[in-house]
């Protein structure tokens, strides 16, 4: 038995930043060496997304208990003794083969990709060098631009505003951590244009703020005003959005559940073209359903230099990603690890993404956990960018710290 083998997987029911349960397992190695991994949980999820596995028992947590997956974790144990915690694609390929279904719906994505996240984490403790490190091999390192989302709407949020995220990306700005001043600066900006126009500043899931407004496009002018007044400029940091269009889509139509007001494809291409020419918007994700690649691929025709995002589109999912390159649709791919389940087909993702150059953006879920495996995961991989949040909320901002110190290599 090598001193770097499983010697067993334990998991617990932990809670998530909703506070609803959630999955954190333990790799133990032969040699006394551990490591434990934690997995988000979405709110706007795609239909294609790989299954998490919940109770269901409505007389505890309301039916989201995480009890089924911990037991899943067991079986997983057993199957893993004895395998090198080094050995990724081994240990993925293995609970993929267990599970012996097509979205992990037997073990639960939760389950499977707990343990895939904690076995990379023990392995690196185990040779004593930092994940990211681990992860990445040998390789220049570059720190991700971070996309902010400072106003929550849609899913995230219970006002009125039926777009999800609103944005900032500091692209023009050099280091990390300058780039994470700005986001800071200007996210206490609109903390202020907001509480002077008389709207709340509670947040909402992501952390940014999430008052009722008149409509989007007063959420992006306080958000460019807010720019202005920290001392920043449109070259210097641009906007970017998360639509999540298919929480809207019902039979063909766009219905926004909001403001109650509805779309036909056309007019959503036609509305996202007025858009990006008013404003500075570098990025829009999500901005048609999950399944309309067609629409995808003429909006992408449409709108040249902007970045559009496939998250429900692609659920990091290598063969749907395979199919959007072939269509034309998008030019980027939102990278979520649960969406998907294992690490090693997470890292496919990202690779098959940069082969068709697309972009890779990686990204946290709306209920997130005290885990910075993605900021890591994005220095890795050189993503360039990560989407995960406000600078509000702990299980944020922990992402943004992990990143300052792997700046600073302390
Ligand atoms: C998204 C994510 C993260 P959720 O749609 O991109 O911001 O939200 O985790 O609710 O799917
Ligand atoms: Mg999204």
């Amino acid at each position: 038995m090598k001193k770097c083998s499983i010697k067993r997987v334990s998991a617990l029911e932990i809670l998530d930043s909703r506070g609803f349960p959630t999955v954190m397992a333990k790799v133990t190695l032969e040699d006394g060496t551990s490591a434990v991994a934690s997995v988000p949980s979405g709110a706007s999820t795609g239909i294609h997304e790989a299954h998490e596995l919940r109770d269901g028992d409505k007389n505890r947590y309301g039916g989201k208990g995480v009890t089924k997956a911990l037991k899943s974790v067991s079986t997983i144990s057993e199957a893993l003794q004895g395998i090198c915690a080094c050995e990724q694609k081994e240990i993925d390929r293995i609970m993929c083969e267990l599970d012996g279904s097509e979205n992990k719906s037997k073990l639960g994505a939760n389950a499977i990709l707990a343990v895939s996240l904690a076995a990379a984490r023990a392995a690196a403790c185990f040779f004593g060098m930092p994940l990211y490190r681990y992860l990445g091999g040998i390789a220049d390192i570059s720190l991700p631009t971070p996309m902010m989302n400072i106003l929550n709407g849609g899913a995230h949020a219970s006002n009125n505003i039926d777009i999800q995220e609103f944005m900032i990306m500091p692209s023009g700005i050099e280091a990390f951590s300058e780039k994470l001043r700005a986001g800071v600066e200007i996210y206490r900006a609109l903390k202020s244009e907001l509480s002077r126009h008389g709207y709340l500043t509670g947040v909402g899931d992501e952390g940014g703020f999430a008052p009722d407004l008149r409509d989007e496009r007063e959420a992006i002018e306080l958000i460019l005003e807010a720019i202005r007044i920290a001392g920043y400029n449109e070259k210097e940091v641009c906007l970017a959005h998360d639509i999540a269009s298919s929480e809207w889509y019902e039979n063909g139509v766009y219905k926004l559940p909001k403001t109650g007001k509805s779309y036909t494809t056309d007019e959503l291409v036609s509305y996202y073209g007025k858009l990006v020419s008013d404003y500075p918007i570098a990025s829009i994700e999500d901005p048609l359903a999950e399944d309309d690649f067609d629409s995808w691929a003429r909006l992408t025709s449409t709108l040249k230099g902007i970045t559009l995002v496939g998250d429900d589109l692609f659920v990091t999912n290598t063969e749907r990603l395979k199919r959007g390159i072939e269509a034309g649709a998008a030019n980027a791919i939102l990278i979520k690890p649960n969406q998907i389940g294992t690490l090693s087909e997470t890292l496919d993702a990202i690779r098959t993404a940069k082969h068709a150059h697309y972009r890779a953006i990686i990204s946290h879920r709306s209920g997130d956990v005290d885990d910075t495996f993605i900021a890591d995961l994005a220095v890795a991989t050189g993503a360039g960018y990560i989407k995960t949040g406000a600078p509000c909320r702990m299980e944020r901002v922990n992402k943004y710290n992990r990143l300052l110190r792997i700046e600073a290599g302390i």
